[in-house]
């Protein structure tokens, strides 16, 4: 099928000059008998008349169905549309018009679009791009001479801030030895160090003095102002958060209207044509994902144009073994056991697992033990390598589980977290003194009573226990 576009001069030909249309190439219907003659000695195809006379017409559609595009004078449109109506009333038509000018009534089955939008839509999309391409030089060229560079996130780096750094690595065109990725905490979701094992993310553990070591300083997803004065001096800062006071580095790009990190980076590697790896898109997604929550918190139309973009090159099998860590067969066996001790006291639901093989499993059962009807907190604790590991989550609208957990434990070990989210670690040597001997049940007892006792709540009694 071929289209029939009708423009009484040469601008639509001048603009759609080399676009490919599906089917045959376009015959331009023109008012001029001399701009037919320049199309047709160009090559292309053309007829010219009244374009108000529906004769015309005849000649030009051959099953009547043809789409048609029509540009013309808002006084005129509606007449050329009368006219290619009287001949091919089933051809669907678009008539771009322009912005200032209101058309009259138009028939059915007639889509308009303003000129204005190839300035909206094309034009300024792309001039965009051009000013991230300038931006991506500048930022290659800041990096080029430097022997080593230290890519550096947030202390307990997550998901967008892993994806960021790898993305400004690949962006960079460097590898692990000239430009590190590093953290001065360390990953302890489960599913963060799942995303590091399955795509191959090596992090580095820093201190503010190896980190002086390196020519420059990069942060992703994370500002100096997060650092408490631990590290100020930075060449590039990459972030979403709002600044905290005025971020100082050499080169910033920070854009708290956006959800993720990874959509700032998915931009610049698109702008700067650099090839995104299955495992670099997978990350970036997955950044994304955890970030927005599925793009329904904070997501914005930049974001969502990352997502799809990203959601074609991502491998979606290795994003299912992220996002649902597999449970060895021997984490049944600590689940019953967890199961079996569970006491859920006004809404906290306490678990105690004894001895766990890893670490990772007591934040995996907390985060499940909060799906329990009725409960707002979870608490979960198991011992590794003589450690007392205590996970807690809430719903989120209760107090904040990082205060909470500090005023339980922070006496006895490290202790802290965010609002919906904290931990403790605490050394059982350490604990000894107050619990005596610390077996399972101690332990346990021990927990609840410092937990609800820093909740605001007097300890556990036979009465306002219930066994769930
Ligand atoms: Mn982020």
């Amino acid at each position: 099928m071929r289209h029939v576009v009708i423009c009484p001069d040469d601008f639509l030909y001048h603009l759609l000059r080399g676009t490919t249309f599906p089917g045959d190439a376009p015959l331009y219907v023109v008012a001029e008998p001399g701009v037919r003659a320049r199309i047709v000695r160009s090559g292309d195809q053309a007829v010219s008349g009244d374009l108000e006379d529906p004769a015309l017409y005849r000649r030009a559609f051959r099953t009547g169905h043809e789409p048609v595009l029509l540009n013309a004078p808002a006084e005129r449109a509606t007449k050329i549309v009368a006219a290619v109506r009287a001949v091919a009333p089933q051809s669907p038509v678009l008539v771009l018009r322009d912005p200032e000018r209101h058309l009259g009534e138009l028939p059915g089955g007639v889509t308009t679009l303003p000129i204005s939008a190839f300035g909206e839509r094309v034009i300024q999309p792309e001039l965009e791009r051009a000013a991230l391409r300038a931006r991506v030089e500048r930022i290659r060229q800041h990096f080029e001479d430097a022997q080593r560079v230290l890519i550096l996130m947030q202390d307990d780096p997550d998901p967008d801030a892993l994806a960021s750094a790898l993305a400004l690595r690949t962006l960079l065109g460097r590898n692990r030895s000239s430009a590190p990725i590093g953290t001065f905490g360390a990953i302890t979701r489960p599913e963060n160090r799942a995303l590091c094992r399955i795509l191959e993310i090596e992090v580095d553990e820093v201190t503010a003095g190896t980190a002086r070591e390196f020519e420059r300083v990069v942060m992703v997803d994370t500002q100096p102002g997060f650092f408490q004065g631990r590290f100020e001096d930075v060449d590039l800062v990459i972030d979403h958060h709002p600044e905290d006071r005025t971020v100082r580095a050499r080169l910033k790009d920070i854009r708290p209207t956006y959800g993720a990190t990874s959509t700032i980076l998915t931009e610049y590697l698109r702008a700067a044509e650099v090839k995104i790896s299955q495992r670099l898109a997978t990350a970036l997604l997955y950044g994304i994902k955890s970030d927005t929550l599925h793009l329904e918190r904070g997501g914005t139309r930049a974001d969502m144009e990352a997502f799809a973009h990203l959601y074609l090159l991502a491998n979606h099998n290795w994003l299912r073994r992220i996002e649902r860590p597999e449970l060895p067969a021997e984490a049944l066996d600590v689940l019953a056991r967890g199961l079996a001790r569970r006491q859920l006291i006004r809404g906290v639901l306490f678990s105690h697992l004894g001895a766990v093989p890893y670490v990772d499993l007591i934040p995996q059962f907390a985060d499940l033990f909060l799906q329990v009807e009725g409960v707002e907190w979870s608490v979960v604790s198991g011992v590794v390598n003589g450690e007392a590991h205590i996970s807690v989550r809430n719903v989120g609208y209760v107090k904040s589980a990082g205060d909470v957990v500090r005023a339980a434990f922070a006496d006895l070990g490290a202790a802290g977290g965010h609002r919906a989210m904290a931990k403790a670690v605490i050394r059982l040597t350490d604990w000894r003194p107050e619990l005596g001997d610390a077996t399972s049940e101690i332990v346990h007892q021990g927990v609840m009573e410092r937990f609800l006792r820093a909740l605001g709540e007097s300890g556990p009694g036979p009465a306002g226990q219930e066994r769930s």
